[in-house]
């Protein structure tokens, strides 16, 4: 399929976290890794109706996933936050516990 690509993302905040600001949209996933103090992958596109799921293994140290309208709650080390997101749109979200950690959601119209 030939969609346009010519999709840049900004830089969110550029308070010099470091390290690779500008992900790429990885596309076809829907499990998200909180791990190393990161998001794995840091960007995902999914279409309209589609429930991501996040994990949390990092071991001894707890993270959450908050945004716009979701959130899992309290951090925690282990187990999973799954959010459906039915409209289009980008979502970006944060680990409240780290400074840095952040990913973002973009959500295509349903095909
Ligand atoms: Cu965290």
């Amino acid at each position: 399929m030939a969609l346009a690509t010519g999709l840049v993302l900004a830089g969110c905040g550029g308070d010099g976290g470091g390290g690779a600001d500008a992900a790429a949209l990885v596309t076809g996933v829907t499990q998200v890794a909180a791990r190393d103090n990161r998001f794995a992958p840091a960007a995902i596109q999914v279409p309209a109706g589609t429930e991501v799921t996040w994990t949390f293994k990092d071991g001894f140290v707890p993270h959450d996933v908050t945004g716009d309208g979701f959130s899992s709650g309290e951090p925690r080390r282990k187990g999973t936050f799954a959010h459906t997101f039915d409209r289009p749109g980008t979502y970006p979200y944060r680990c409240t516990v780290h400074d840095g950690m952040t990913g973002q959601v973009v959500v295509t119209a349903a095909s």
